[in-house]
């Protein structure tokens, strides 16, 4: 029986002298090299004492070994479970306990801190770092290069994504091997990804963007990456030059506009610029197109479903819309029954295909209201399509704010907020912003006295990654509500909707 998973994105590598990973260093390592390293990693998981449906989490900073660990797991059949390096312990508490992750690598610097949590939900920790340092490393540099991948089938279990929910827990989507690999072939196919492609890639690995889209459609069309720790714009402007694409997540577009020293001539080998995770302003398109000649292709997707609609490669990208279902991806746009809704109207995307998930872990009433009987996900978001299939995004059924290409749901950051002495009650919302495109902004309702801000800051940094802080806390006297006493969150984005810009 064959591993397809590890087969066709790692294995087929074997013997291949060409380069994978650009580091910012200066450094390459080959195809081959890669291999031989996440066979180590393969060996080591074994020897840490993971079976195949073991969960493995991962806090690290972007590295070549970062991504070695995700290929171990497809060689060991461990479940990969990568997490945002900008979560809280208190925050990762939470994913390794539901999870049941058994081994949890986190950065040697974080180790000290991590610990506790690692024991408290009976995992074992052990740390890898960016330079290739820790214990894991360590352990794998003992063992064998050559790994035999354990057989699974395209239906096992590839990986655990958590998303944040409008109500309640973060639920772990669960990935298939054939979920990952259905997309990541129809997407190196419509956007004519070759071993002659160097894809600049400055996203993080920790997400269905940069993992699963940038990370897999290199992987199979066997070309080479850029690989930077994070996005930098004049970082990214030196290194255009020798690429051949980009992804990125619109305040990256954004950013580069802001630079002068970004130009046509930068792009000169350029054939493709891919944008999504957030909506692309179509001002964004045409300032774009007009500096650069290049008409960036948006796409759209979810990390229960990866990629649904994407423009095309050739032919017409409409600037303000996500373009068409990807083949073999079926998409309808229905009311909340799941009826149809007349061409052109509104309504919420539905969508059912080889690349979506099989549902949230040990969530089974999560997934059942989610996923309809006969098989089409309801993915919360509201949108038009064209007579000639052009699908426009107007808006979202579920109450996320997306900050920088990063998910934020309001109700986690009410809910500490409310947690907070002198607080009466709280609501969040999303406003433009011109860097991150939208950003939260609390408003509170004080009790009695009325909460010290600071404190609420101080609390709101211990609890919540970074990159889900409100910009500004408002203090109000009470919030507007509608006549059955909900609170009226589309008057609170409309009052707050200039704060920046
Ligand atoms: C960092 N910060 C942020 C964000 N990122 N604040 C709001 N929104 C953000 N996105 C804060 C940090 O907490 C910190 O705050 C300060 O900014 C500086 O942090 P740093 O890491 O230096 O920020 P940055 O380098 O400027 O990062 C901005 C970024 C980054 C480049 C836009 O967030 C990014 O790479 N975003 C990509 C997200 C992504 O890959 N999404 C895909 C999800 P302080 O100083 O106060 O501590 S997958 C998905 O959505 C679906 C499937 C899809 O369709 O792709
Ligand atoms: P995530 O939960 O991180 O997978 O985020 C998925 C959500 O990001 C989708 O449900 C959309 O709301 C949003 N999204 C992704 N791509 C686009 C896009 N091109 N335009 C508008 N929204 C997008």
């Amino acid at each position: 029986m064959s591993n397809p998973l590890h087969d066709r994105l790692f294995g087929r590598h074997l013997g291949r002298e060409t380069p994978f990973l650009h580091l910012t260093d200066g450094t390459v390592l080959t195809h081959d090299a890669f291999l031989r390293l996440s066979g180590r990693f393969a060996h080591a998981l074994t020897a840490a004492g993971l079976a195949p449906g073991d969960r493995l989490a991962l806090q690290v900073e972007k590295s070549p070994e970062a991504l070695a660990v995700f290929a171990a797991c497809a060689a060991a059949g461990v479940i990969f479970l990568p997490l945002n390096t900008a979560y809280t312990a208190a925050e990762l508490d939470y994913f390794i306990g539901d999870s049941g992750a058994r081994l949890f690598l986190c950065d040697p610097a974080t180790a000290h801190s991590l610990r506790p949590v690692a024991e408290a939900q009976g995992a074992r920790l052990e740390t890898l770092g960016p330079d290739g340092t820790g214990s894991f490393a360590d352990l794998a540099a003992r063992q064998p290069e050559h790994f035999a991948p354990v057989p699974r089938s395209e239906d096992d279990l590839a990986a655990f994504l958590y998303t944040s929910g409008t109500t309640g827990r973060s639920k772990g989507a669960m990935l298939t091997a054939r979920n990952l690999l259905s997309n990541a072939e129809v997407l190196t196919e419509a956007w004519r990804f070759t071993a002659d492609d160097v894809l600049l890639h400055a996203l993080p690995i920790f997400h269905t963007h940069g993992l699963f889209v940038a990370t897999n459609v290199m992987l199979l069309a066997g070309g080479a990456m850029l690989f930077h720790p994070r996005f930098d714009a004049a970082a990214a402007i030196r290194d255009l030059p020798r690429a051949t694409a980009m992804m990125g997540v619109p305040t990256f577009y954004t950013r580069l506009l802001e630079q002068e020293e970004f130009t046509r001539e930068t792009c000169a080998t350029m054939r493709l610029f891919v944008s999504g995770s957030a909506p692309l302003l179509a001002e964004t398109h045409r300032r774009f197109e007009d500096r650069t000649g290049h008409r960036i292709l948006e796409r759209y997707g979810m990390t229960e479903t990866n990629m649904i609609t994407s423009n095309p490669y050739d032919g017409e990208r409409r600037p303000g819309t996500v373009g068409l279902p990807l083949p073999g991806v079926e998409m309808r746009i229905c009311d909340a029954h799941g009826s149809e809704v007349a061409p052109g109207e509104t309504g919420v995307i539905e969508v059912r295909g080889p690349n979506v998930f099989k549902g949230y872990w040990q969530m089974s009433e999560k997934t059942a209201e989610e996923i309809r009987e006969d098989g089409f996900f309801i993915t919360g978001d509201l949108a038009q399509e064209d007579p000639d299939g052009y699908v426009t995004i107007v808006g979202r059924a579920k109450d996320l704010i997306i900050s920088g290409g990063f998910n934020v749901y309001p109700k986690e950051i009410e809910e500490a907020i409310d947690a907070q002495p002198g607080v009466r009650e709280s609501a969040v919302v999303g406003v433009p912003h011109p860097d991150f495109g939208e950003t939260p902004v609390a408003i509170l309702v004080p009790e009695g006295a009325g909460p010290d801000l600071a404190q609420v800051e101080r609390a709101l940094r211990d609890a919540l990654a970074g990159f889900k802080q409100p910009r500004k806390l408002i203090l109000v006297d009470a919030l507007p509500r509608n006549t059955m006493g909900k609170v009226q969150k589309a008057a609170l984005r409309a009052r707050y909707a200039d704060l920046f810009t």
